[in-house]
């Protein structure tokens, strides 16, 4: 027996036949599944068949991993021993994520070049921008980038609309990147335009919701609940300390079944993922790069280069082609650096048996 109100059924987690296959052997050793709704340093909160648990990853995990990206965060379901009247558990495994949102940190001096997983097990991504602070196109690129190769549908909204004049030139800009992607305006604050984001919140779908400090997010995860339960705060002078007002991850379930992960504003978001991620969204400069005279036009000088051309006469934006240049080098870098990571990986393993 145990003294929670209310025991979710996992599929009102989240859970589905992905999950099952990969927990099949967990299950066969006595594990159940729980899905890890807050993290506070290694301490994880989860819920799962006997409602809410409290524990850390054993031993043996810590032990046996050694990327950071391989330790669970907030969405993940994990494999844990649990006790529903002590509310304890110990988690014992991870299991695959079906998306994640990732983006890349650089610890040490860049010296290692990690990913760091911002969500997971989500379905739907809301990239919040706030119109009252600049509206950076280059920087929604990389979220969008980001959202592209986490797997998961995403959309965009545009908050404080109570601020600000006008869109249209700036759906207009976001129109040029990605035709699709479906865009909303809202406020907030003054409760306007959520009848639209309200569509989204289904049973059972986790949503996570990200941009930079202080666009709103927690404000529209309160209107959503309809209670002031996520602190949030004033935008304060663009100093590097302290500004973030909501600090911790956190899977919250909605009064009709949704699920959401409110994050921490994130001040630069470091690419992780691989090049086609990138072709997909700037499909129009790729399609130039194949009219070029050579295969191997780099568009510097090269004669008959149609990315030139249509720099000069305007079909083509600098600043979204430098952009693009800006980006494919950095997942050049990326990849060089996850290439020499794992060679160093790889040499360790050996010297480790060879030592046996
Ligand atoms: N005028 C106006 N202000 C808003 C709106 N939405 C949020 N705000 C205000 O903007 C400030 C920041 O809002 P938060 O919800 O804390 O922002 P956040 O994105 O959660 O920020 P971090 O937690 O730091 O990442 C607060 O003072 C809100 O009251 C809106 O639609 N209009
Ligand atoms: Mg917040
Ligand atoms: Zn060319």
């Amino acid at each position: 027996m145990t003294f929670n109100f209310y025991i979710m059924e996992l599929e009102e987690l989240g859970w589905s036949v992905f999950f099952e296959e990969a927990f099949q052997n967990y299950h066969d050793m006595g594990f159940i599944p729980a899905r890890i709704t807050a993290q506070h340093a290694n301490l994880y909160t989860a819920m799962s068949e006997h409602g809410e648990l409290e524990g850390k990853v054993t031993g043996k995990f810590r032990f046996n991993t050694t990327e950071r990206s391989d330790f669970p965060i907030v969405g993940d379901w994990v494999a844990v021993k649990g006790n529903g009247v002590t509310g304890k558990m110990s988690i014992h495994g991870l299991l695959p994520r079906r998306t994640a949102l990732e983006r890349k940190v650089a610890s040490n001096l860049d010296l290692i070049t990690e990913a760091q997983i911002i969500s997971s097990n989500i379905d739907i991504i809301f990239i919040v921008l706030g119109l009252d602070l600049d509206f950076n196109i280059r920087r929604l690129e990389r979220y969008m980038f980001a959202a592209k190769e986490s797997g998961a549908s995403s959309i965009i909204i545009m908050n404080k609309f109570d601020l600000c004049a006008g869109v249209d030139d700036k759906i207009e800009a976001i129109r040029k990147i990605d035709t699709d992607i479906p865009i909303h305006v809202t406020s907030a604050l003054g409760k306007e335009g959520l009848d639209a984001i309200q569509e989204y919140l289904r049973p059972a779908i986790t949503i996570s919701l990200v941009g930079s400090s202080g666009v709103g997010k927690s404000t529209i995860i309160n209107t959503l609940l309809g209670e002031e339960k996520q602190r949030t705060g004033a935008v304060r002078e663009h100093d590097s300390h302290g500004r973030h007002v909501t600090t911790n991850r956190e899977l919250m379930i909605l009064e009709n079944g949704a699920m959401v992960i409110d994050n921490p504003g994130i001040r630069e978001l470091g690419l992780w993922g691989d090049e086609s991620t990138l072709g997909s969204m700037f499909e129009d400069i790729e399609a130039l790069a194949t009219q070029c005279k050579f295969n191997d036009c780099r568009h510097r000088t090269e004669p008959k280069c149609a990315i030139k051309q249509a720099l000069e006469i305007g079909d083509l934006e600098q600043e979204r082609y430098d952009d693009y240049k800006k980006m494919q080098r950095e997942l050049f870098i990326l990849a060089r650096k996850k290439d020499q990571r794992a060679r160093i990986r790889s040499k360790e393993i050996k010297k480790m048996n060879g030592n046996n």
